[in-house]
């Protein structure tokens, strides 16, 4: 296994859309084991393809707290197939957004189908946090951010700030996994 590095905003590799994955095969799952390791280090609760920089619909997911077992779920093509009318607003961090969290509103709970790490279709029914993380890591497929859902003002702010540290991070000469 190894350890990725996870790309932070702005950069514009998190803003493309990801292209399907044909078949999981043992790269995909290789590369879901690594985003997992990655995922834990960081630690995080999700984490997907693009924020690693691989343009393709695969996303890692372990809703468990630091003292539960772990649960983790691997997920090629996700789609979501249904969704409710009630939403929730729920406080949302991103390992792309460092120290930002922001309540973002969706829906409650949502079924979502995907390929498992065994290349098999799978359904999921989820709700509370799990839903929530689904959403959000579905989003990155997209090149969506939760920013995306704030007011402008909000999202300049915030990646105002990120900018700021960006260029004063290659001023400083630190490497950083980013381009340009
Ligand atoms: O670690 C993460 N925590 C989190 C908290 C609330 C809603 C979504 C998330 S996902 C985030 C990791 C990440 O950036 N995944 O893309
Ligand atoms: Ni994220």
């Amino acid at each position: 296994m190894a350890l990725l590095d996870i790309i932070v905003a702005p950069d514009p590799r998190l803003k493309k859309k990801a292209a399907a994955v044909e078949r999981v095969d043992a790269a995909t799952r290789k590369l879901m084991d690594d985003m997992l390791e990655t995922m834990y280090d960081a630690p995080g609760v999700g984490l997907a393809a693009p924020q690693v920089g691989v343009s393709r619909r695969i996303i890692v997911i372990d809703p468990a707290g630091e003292d539960e077992k772990p649960a983790p779920l691997k997920m090629a093509n996700p789609e979501i197939v249904w969704a409710s009318e009630e939403t929730k607003p729920h406080e949302e961090g991103c390992l792309s957004l460092p120290e930002e969290y922001q309540e973002v509103i969706r829906p409650a709970s949502i079924k979502v189908r995907y390929l498992d790490e065994h290349n098999e279709i799978r359904t999921l029914d989820a709700d509370g946090l799990l839903a929530v993380i689904i959403q959000h890591e579905m989003d990155h497929l997209e090149g969506t951010l939760f920013v995306d859902h704030l007011s402008a003002l909000k999202r300049n702010m915030i990646i105002k700030r990120l900018t700021k540290i960006k260029k004063f991070e290659q001023k400083s000469g630190k490497r950083t996994p980013v381009e340009a």
